[in-house]
């Protein structure tokens, strides 16, 4: 586990209380060709490019849009603040909560196995790193020339990576913050020779199959090695109701958590007390939903306008879908990988692709 410092260093876009950063142009989602990188800003430490060039203006305006609407939704990156990130540190941690041991099991047992697939690695870029624990157990083996952690938490980026600078004294670590769940745009400079990418975790479960399969050829476009990804597996109700409404409630706070983070976010006056969690799994669209309930009508202010929320209102926080090994292995093939290996535990409640 590593300590998290204070945000000295950099600013949240998304918080009004810290100064902005002049709004860069909106850049287009789903865009097929790299770019160059919008000026991007060096911190002192050089370490970590900021290129959070996101509009804060059009990322509220869209908030208050999404909770406004009917039905209500937030997006699931309004989870990570410090608090929230510590939270899902606590649900890897349970024991309904598989995803996380199971896929490093799976690590575990074929690391070398892996290793040997993902063959020369020069920069070995990890997307949604955090507080990069999942890369720590690769970098010996690959050693590759640079460790690209990318992720929408700047301050935790930097407390990990300097961290590890000591640890590994043959690779060069860079953290790129930026918000890639529009569009990822890795500044060609920081790409270095053969290029592989690690998604972790089932990442990727948070977009809905369509837009995960262009989010898979935009990185298909950096890789020129490979692209290491985790995947939770479809599987009974039960065992996954369980991993996202745990009895001890550390989801429901992680849940819950994000209205807090709205407040801050945005003028509003979300009541955590009158909202309880809702986490369960959708067996006919093969994923997990999490909502935010209104236990009472209630009336939000939500940027100077009042919302009424009736009573069982929902708003809809998550999706985390689940796939079939060969539905996982059609979309790697769509996004433009040609050759494909997986990995899975005992049970097969996991899987883990190397796809080139
Ligand atoms: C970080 C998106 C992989 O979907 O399992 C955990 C987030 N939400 N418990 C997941 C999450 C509720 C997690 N991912």
């Amino acid at each position: 586990m590593i300590a998290q410092l204070p945000p000295t260093s950099s600013v949240n876009p998304l918080d009004p209380s810290e100064p902005l950063h002049p709004s860069h142009p909106a850049h287009p989602s789903h865009q097929l060709s790299p770019s160059p990188p919008a000026h991007p800003v060096s911190h002192p430490h050089d370490r970590i490019v900021d290129h959070l060039k996101i509009d804060e203006a059009a990322e509220r305006a869209k908030l208050i849009k999404n909770l406004r609407a009917t039905p209500a939704s937030i997006e699931p990156k309004y989870f990570y603040d410090k608090l929230g990130c510590a939270l899902y540190a606590a649900i890897c941690q349970l024991d309904e909560y598989y995803p996380t041991r199971t896929e490093s099991a799976i690590f575990q047992t074929y690391r070398n196995e892996i290793a040997e697939a993902m063959g020369k690695v020069d920069t070995f870029v990890d997307v949604g790193a955090g507080d990069c624990c999942k890369a720590l157990s690769w970098l010996p083996l690959i050693e590759p020339a640079r460790y690209l952690a990318v992720d929408i938490a700047g301050p935790s980026l930097e407390s990990a990576l300097a961290t590890m600078v000591p640890e590994f004294p043959d690779t060069e670590m860079l953290g790129l913050a930026t918000d890639f769940s529009a569009n990822l745009d890795i500044p060609g400079e920081l790409l270095t020779g053969r290029v592989t990418l690690f998604y972790p975790g089932s990442s990727i479960g948070n977009f809905k199959p369509d837009a995960a399969v262009l989010f898979l050829r935009q990185m298909r476009r950096y890789a020129t090695g490979g692209l290491l990804i985790g995947v939770d597996a479809k599987k009974d109700k039960a065992t996954l109701d369980a991993a996202y409404a745990d009895s001890l409630g550390v989801t429901a706070a992680f849940n819950l958590n994000a209205l807090r983070h709205i407040n801050r976010v945005i003028n509003s006056d979300f009541d955590e007390k009158k909202w309880r969690h809702v986490g369960q799994y959708n067996a006919g669209l093969g994923r997990i939903e999490m909502h935010l309930q209104s236990i009472e009508s209630q009336v939000v202010n939500i940027d100077g306008i009042a919302r009424t929320y009736h009573a069982d209102e929902r708003i809809h926080s998550e999706n985390s879908y689940k796939y079939d090994e060969h539905e996982f292995t059609a979309m790697l093939g769509e996004a433009g990988f040609a050759e494909v290996q997986v990995w899975t535990d005992h049970e097969r409640a996991f899987w883990v692709f190397y796809a080139a």
